[in-house]
């Protein structure tokens, strides 16, 4: 097998068995979520398939549960956890502080999948990935995705130790981009996860152990949507990640500017969390008052996205011209379309667009009334989640998997096609989910089952059959480049990680000194936490409901 091991400096190298580990999980769990997708996909155009997955998935819940854990929650973190030490060790020059740490980190979040993914294919979690209290899972569920949480606090913890030992080596010089949004990421995700932490450890675990009686459904909600918004972040800010400091090299050009995206990271340190109630606009026993407050800090957690999306274009667009690129939209073809890692990314990128817009739709409190509940979330999360990050992630290991492997990909232009069919099917499918959203059709339904929902298809069975099965076609194809390229490519790869180099990064001289520091805006997020969240803990804690759990009932 040819290598491309004479190139890479050998210390850095160390990573790569970690990355791979970390992603190797992620797609057998992107394998296994989507078989239900496929089920759920027809179940939505009126036809039953679930008979059919018996014995090993025997309700539409539980199908639901094993698409949205196994999506939402481990192919992206898992993902993540192998890509964010990767790109701090190659943009720091430097290996991880501590290799074991990594593994401590690897083995403490398998196990802990193994043991959430035990009841639920048991039957015995069938909660969805949200596990809304009443409703109650085996303990087994709620420890094993602790412990997933408290691996990426240990990955947090070896990328924060790195990144100091590169301050130490090499004072007063500006952290790169990469490692700056890296960090921003796990700024925010520890914050967040606090609210997750004390919901298991206090709330669901004792109960499901049955050493308490009862649980108190809206604090547990209140705590788990503290942490749910900003989660999202946790997912989506690898892809900013990649976008800002890897695209513009995937282009031919540079970032346009690097205070901007600087800002954009600190935004989401700043805005990300005092944001979680725009997911509990109807939730009763929260104040209207404070829920308006949540809208407006939704709207400011907006902003840092919107200038990701000047930043990232006007950075396309100076490359497209640097290449010859010309016209009002001309300029577009002078982009290297035929590189699969660029053209998925921007893939991705396209359906951020109407996927964020729902967001605002959603994070409009009267408007949230009309399509709460509805399939116009599923089709919004579709977008950003299943669309803009998995997309990203997707068009990152096709540089990433010849990079590690030293096998060039194979099959590069099925690899350019597939990321365009995947954009083809979600865009169909998604658009309907909204559109039904709109007509009141309510999420997490078993609609084949359902008859008033038959005077909605038509067209839109139509569509929902085209859109849901594309996907995963695009998927299998997914797969079927990765497993080729690790079993049949001959050829060796000659990739590089696409960072910029050191002097490349923008205007990295002129970082003004706020937009390379943390405390202020550390300091600024705890404060704007204590006014959104304070009020609202305080009132849930003196005003504590007692209902039994409901178990066993699938
Ligand atoms: Fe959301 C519900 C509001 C972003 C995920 N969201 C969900 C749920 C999930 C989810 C999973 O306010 C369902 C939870 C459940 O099960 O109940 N969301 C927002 C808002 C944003 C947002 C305001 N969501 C995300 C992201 C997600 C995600 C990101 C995953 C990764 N969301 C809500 C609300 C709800 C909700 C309510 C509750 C609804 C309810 O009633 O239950 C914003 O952050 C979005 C900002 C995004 C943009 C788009 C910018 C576009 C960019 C693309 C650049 C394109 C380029 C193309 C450069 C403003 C950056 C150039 C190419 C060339 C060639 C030139
Ligand atoms: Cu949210």
């Amino acid at each position: 097998m040819a290598t491309v091991s004479t190139e890479i400096n050998p210390q850095l190298r160390t990573v790569h068995r970690l990355t791979a580990a970390f992603i190797a999980v992620a797609l057998v769990s992107l394998a296994i979520a989507n078989v239900p997708a496929l089920f759920q996909a027809f179940d939505r155009a009126g036809f039953n398939l679930y008979p059919y997955a018996r014995p090993v998935i025997r309700t539409y819940y539980q199908g639901l549960t094993i698409h949205g854990v196994l999506n939402v929650l481990v192919w992206t973190i898992f993902f993540l956890s192998g890509f964010f030490p990767f790109v701090t060790v190659y943009a720091l020059g430097r290996p991880l502080a501590s290799m074991r740490l990594g593994w401590i980190a690897f083995w403490v979040m398998l196990g802990g999948l193994v043991l959430a993914a035990i009841p639920i294919f048991a039957n015995t979690a069938t909660v969805l990935y949200t596990f809304y209290a009443p409703l109650q899972a085996s303990p087994a569920y709620y420890i094993g995705l602790t412990l997933v949480v408290v691996g990426t606090w240990l990955i947090g913890l070896d990328i924060l130790l790195t990144w100091r030992a590169w301050r130490r080596e090499n004072p007063g010089r500006v952290t790169p981009l990469a490692v700056f949004g890296t960090l921003a990421t796990y700024a925010l995700w520890t914050i967040a996860s606090i609210g997750l932490a004390v919901e298991m450890l206090f709330l669901l675990i004792p109960w499901s152990l049955g050493i308490v009686d009862t649980v108190d459904p809206l604090l547990a909600r209140t705590l788990f949507w503290f942490t749910g918004h900003p989660i999202v972040y946790f997912w989506l800010l690898p892809a900013y990640v990649s976008w800002y400091a890897m695209i513009p090299r995937l282009a031919g050009g540079r970032l346009f500017s690097e205070p901007m995206a600087r800002l954009a990271f600190l935004f989401f340190v700043l805005y990300s969390i005092p944001v979680g109630l725009h997911h509990q606009f109807s939730d009763p026993g929260i104040g209207g008052g404070i829920k308006l407050l949540h809208t407006f800090m939704t709207f400011a957690v907006f902003f840092p996205s919107l200038l990701t999306y000047f930043n990232v274009s006007a950075s396309i667009e100076t490359a497209a011209r640097l290449h010859g690129g010309t016209g009002w939209v001309k300029w577009v073809r002078n982009l290297p379309w035929g590189n699969p890692a660029f053209t998925g990314q921007v893939m991705g990128m396209f359906l951020f667009v109407p996927g964020g817009i729902s967001g605002l739709t959603n994070a409009s409190y009267n408007v949230n009334q009309a399509i709460h509940n509805t399939t116009w979330v599923v089709g919004h999360f579709h977008l950003t989640v299943g669309g803009a990050v998995t997309l990203t992630f997707m068009a990152t290991t096709y540089w990433l998997i010849p990079y590690l492997t030293g096998r060039a990909l194979w099959g590069r232009r099925l690899a350019v096609a597939q990321p365009i069919i995947f954009f083809v099917g979600m865009a169909m499918w998604s658009e309907t989910m909204h559109r039904l959203g709109l007509e009141s059709i309510p999420r997490r339904t078993y609609l084949s089952q359902a008859p008033w929902f038959e005077n909605e298809w038509g067209l839109n069975r139509i569509l929902l059959l085209i859109g849901g099965p594309t996907m995963f076609v695009a998927g299998v194809l997914y797969f079927v480049i990765i497993i080729m390229t690790l079993v049949a490519s001959r050829e060796p790869a000659r990739v590089e990680v696409p960072l910029a180099r050191p002097g490349e990064e923008g205007s990295h001289e002129q970082v003004p000194k706020l937009l390379d520091s943390w405390r202020p805006w550390l300091i600024g997020s705890v404060v704007l936490i204590a006014i959104a969240y304070l009020p609202v803990f305080t009132h849930l804690l003196r005003n504590i409901s007692s209902v039994p759990g409901f178990a066993g009932i699938w």
